[in-house]
């Protein structure tokens, strides 16, 4: 059974350390999100890639859920000290040797899919590891204050301090999701949604073409990212009122209508199960909160046996 999920970061990463366990990952694709992506001393950061592989990997660190474990911040340090660099947001050594490797591929003319597939094969993913796109995208957001900001300027520049009004994908309109991207989904027997940011990690893939418009002839479960109608980590409650979409596992589901067949949500979400069902969505309801590789497992299990 050949399997795509899409993908986001931190929320995802854990999920797929159930779904390689639930199905071959020989016969998985991750497609993950790069609106998050940004220019930082002039290397290309891809922040929702590398968490997924430095976790699928054994060598994400392990509080954050971001970045390397054993982390250390030289570079950094001579890069503030010495050159006066904004440091705002910072790569530490370890993760600036990825960087640098991601920059090799793409300087020799790679594209960022070049680039990734290197990077995952040092990590022996076991799976195939797909940016949605290799143009050049980048999430944006308008503060309720009137200030328009790359995602990460608001999120870790402003620690998401002012409301947001609209977010979009800049570049979107004119990207396209790669030829391999395509063929995976198009090849899919079935798509996982893992339990991403529904805004800027899901909507984000499906806002590149021909994405959307591919899974609606697609068997498509995923699993809710609200549990007890709050956000696990991130800011998916600051951002759903700004695409018009309630902060619940019904509200999610709502933002996948015209393709998803099957939703799962947790146990403290069980009220709302009715609701989705008369929507046309199949529910499963159980234990969503992946406090280890056993709860990720059995929540991948239920998906995939949806
Ligand atoms: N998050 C922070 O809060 N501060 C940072 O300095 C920071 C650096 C960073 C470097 C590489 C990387 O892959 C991720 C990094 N993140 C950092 C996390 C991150 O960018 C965001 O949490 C996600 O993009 C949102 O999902
Ligand atoms: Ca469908």
């Amino acid at each position: 059974m050949n399997v795509v999920s899409l993908a986001g970061g931190i929320g995802a990463a854990r999920f797929l350390r159930g779904l390689v366990r639930a199905v071959d990952p020989a016969s998985l694709t991750v497609v993950a999100n790069t609106g998050d992506d940004l220019a930082i001393h002039g290397l290309h950061v891809s922040p929702d890639l590398d968490t997924i592989t430095y976790t699928l990997g054994g060598g994400v660190h392990p509080e954050q859920g971001w970045g390397r474990a054993e982390e250390t911040f030289t570079v950094a340090a001579e890069l503030k000290g010495r050159y006066g660099q904004p440091d705002w947001f910072t790569l530490g050594d370890r993760d600036i040797a990825t960087h640098l490797v991601r920059a090799r591929v793409i300087g020799e003319g790679g594209t960022l899919t070049d680039a990734t597939r290197t990077i995952a094969s040092a990590w022996d993913l076991p799976f195939a590891l797909l940016p949605m796109t290799d143009a050049t995208v980048a999430t944006r957001v308008r503060t309720s204050d009137g200030r328009e900001l790359h995602f990460q300027e608001w999120w870790v520049g402003e620690r998401a301090a002012s409301p947001i009004d609209r977010v979009w994908l800049e570049g979107g309109e004119d990207a396209r999701a790669t030829d391999a991207v395509v063929a995976a989904i198009e090849g899919a027997d079935l798509v996982v949604l893992c339990p991403s940011n529904p805004v800027v990690s899901i909507g984000t893939i499906l806002d590149i073409a021909p994405v959307r418009e591919l899974l609606r002839d697609k068997p498509v479960v995923g699993v809710s990212p609200i549990v007890g109608g709050r956000v696990v980590r991130g800011m998916a409650d600051k951002l759903l009122p700004a695409v018009g979409a309630e902060v619940s596992a019904a509200g999610v589901a709502g933002l996948y209508a015209d393709f998803l067949d099957g939703w799962v949500i947790d146990t403290a979400d069980a009220a709302s199960a009715d609701a989705i069902r008369a929507t046309g969505v199949d529910v499963a309801v159980t234990d969503t909160m992946m406090v280890d590789v056993d709860v990720s497992t059995r929540l991948a299990e239920t998906a995939v046996g949806m």
